[in-house]
């Protein structure tokens, strides 16, 4: 038999496209998502005429690094992506930026200009592999060892959110509606089961003062009895009150997500409660894995292949939580349908991904795809097409990077407590603890 020819797997061409994405009015610690959030479509072309598709943050910093990155990967291999990480290191150190080094006051723990440059490999890592998936008829999955699962399952994501943006804002009126109370939040959380099948259920706290928030997830459980339910605040409280809401709520919840700031914070809360602690703040790169384990800080963490470092490496996290026997779940942050589909590719290879995923997707009700991904009874079919499975909308991708292009500046970098002034003149990034 003759062998095929072997495919030209070089990169010719990367393309960057910036785009701005219709975002409601989701309200966490900080304040409240504006009506536009950035994300960047990454596009890696091969000598054969393939094209693999990624996507990440696309605030101004992740563009700065990720356009000589692009520059630099044409002529490499797309099988290259162990070279990825060298790549990154060789770009960040002509464009180090003193300002990136480090700010706590993030939604995804303390901010690195190590974070941030594996944010933006993990968009050229996708790429890759859904161009290799492509030129080799195969899945993603395939790549990364083979599913272990046909579907991956998600939980709602429930926020507090107002029912618009503040007048003036260009955003359209979205169709969820308010959620203020618990019983505003027992209604999204119907709604969400109606729409999409999810049985398992995720509050963003850090909003209202905890007993209120305590007693929306009474309310959740009241109303769904024996679903599995989560609480986050995104670090807003102090350890006194981490540790009240913990006994409060310690029998409904599967778990208490970064409920105080800080792994010793962490730690004890662990100690001095029976619930089991959640991160995707306190651990976020492996650098913080040894204390948090060691003390026993989390019994969860939250991989997020954006800014661990892409699909394989969530895959190295999850090896080694296993190995310390700490369970592993998904966090997201807004995203499309290229990301959920790479979280889902990944997710399906990951033997002791036992918690539901988290993800945004159902609140963006805007994409660049042909065809929107699908949940089928709060599960996301893990699909067995060459590559991701996806297929870019040219036109829609047009469109909204032309937003980008049209805007004048304001909603280039996510700003959730400049978003919130337009309501609240006087709002400034509350201090933690905030209760
Ligand atoms: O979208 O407002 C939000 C979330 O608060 C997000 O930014 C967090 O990163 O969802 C995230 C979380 O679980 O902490
Ligand atoms: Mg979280």
């Amino acid at each position: 038999m003759t062998p095929a020819p072997a495919r030209d797997l070089t990169v010719t061409g990367v393309r960057l496209t910036p785009i701005l994405v219709a975002d409601p009015p989701l309200l966490n610690t900080q304040g409240v998502h504006q009506p536009y959030t950035p994300r960047l479509i990454v596009e890696v072309e091969t000598a054969d005429g393939v094209t693999g598709v990624g996507e990440t943050y696309g605030d101004t910093k992740y563009l700065e690094l990720a356009r000589p990155f692009a520059e630099k990967l044409t002529g490499r291999q797309v099988t290259d992506m162990n070279g990825l990480f060298r790549l990154a290191d060789e770009v960040a150190v002509a464009a180090e930026r003193t300002d990136d080094a480090v700010d706590t006051g993030g939604l995804r723990g303390v901010q690195t200009a190590d974070k941030l440059r594996l944010s933006v490999v993990s968009a050229f890592e996708v790429a890759c592999l859904d161009a290799l998936g492509k030129a080799l008829g195969l899945p993603v999955h395939a790549l990364l060892g083979g599913k272990v699962r046909d579907a991956v399952e998600y939980s709602a994501y429930l926020f507090y959110k107002w029912a618009s943006h503040p007048a003036g804002r260009p955003a359209e009126q979205d169709d969820w509606g308010a959620a203020l109370d618990p019983a505003g939040i027992v209604e999204q959380a119907r709604a969400f089961k109606e729409r999409y099948g999810f049985t398992s259920f995720k509050l963003k706290g850090g909003v209202f003062p905890p007993e209120r928030e305590t007693a929306a997830v009474r309310a959740l459980a009241a109303a769904f009895p024996g679903h599995p339910l989560r609480l986050d605040p995104n670090g807003a409280w102090s350890t006194e009150t981490s540790v009240t809401v913990a006994g409060e709520l310690g029998d409904v919840l599967e778990y208490l997500e970064d409920p105080t700031l800080g792994t010793p914070a962490m730690a004890e809360v662990a100690r001095r409660t029976g619930v089991p602690l959640a991160t995707n703040m306190c651990v976020t790169t492996f650098a913080e894995i040894p204390e948090a384990f060691a003390t026993g800080a989390v019994q969860v963490v939250l991989s997020d292949h954006h800014y661990w470092g892409g699909l394989r490496n969530t895959r190295r996290l999850a090896a080694i939580c296993e190995t310390f026997g700490v369970g592993v779940s998904m966090h997201s942050n807004t995203h499309l349908g290229i990301s959920l589909a790479a979280m889902t590719h990944v997710a399906a290879t990951v033997p002791n991904l036992h918690h539901a995923c988290d993800s945004h997707y159902p609140w963006q009700s805007e994409d660049v795809l042909t065809e929107r991904l699908a949940f089928t009874d709060g599960r996301v079919t893990v699909s067995d097409a060459p590559g991701l499975g996806v297929t870019l909308d040219r036109e829609r991708l047009r469109e909204l990077h032309r937003r980008w292009l049209d805007d004048d500046g304001t909603y280039r970098d996510r700003d959730d407590a400049a978003a919130m002034r337009v309501a609240e003149p006087g709002w400034v990034t509350p201090a933690v603890p905030r209760w």
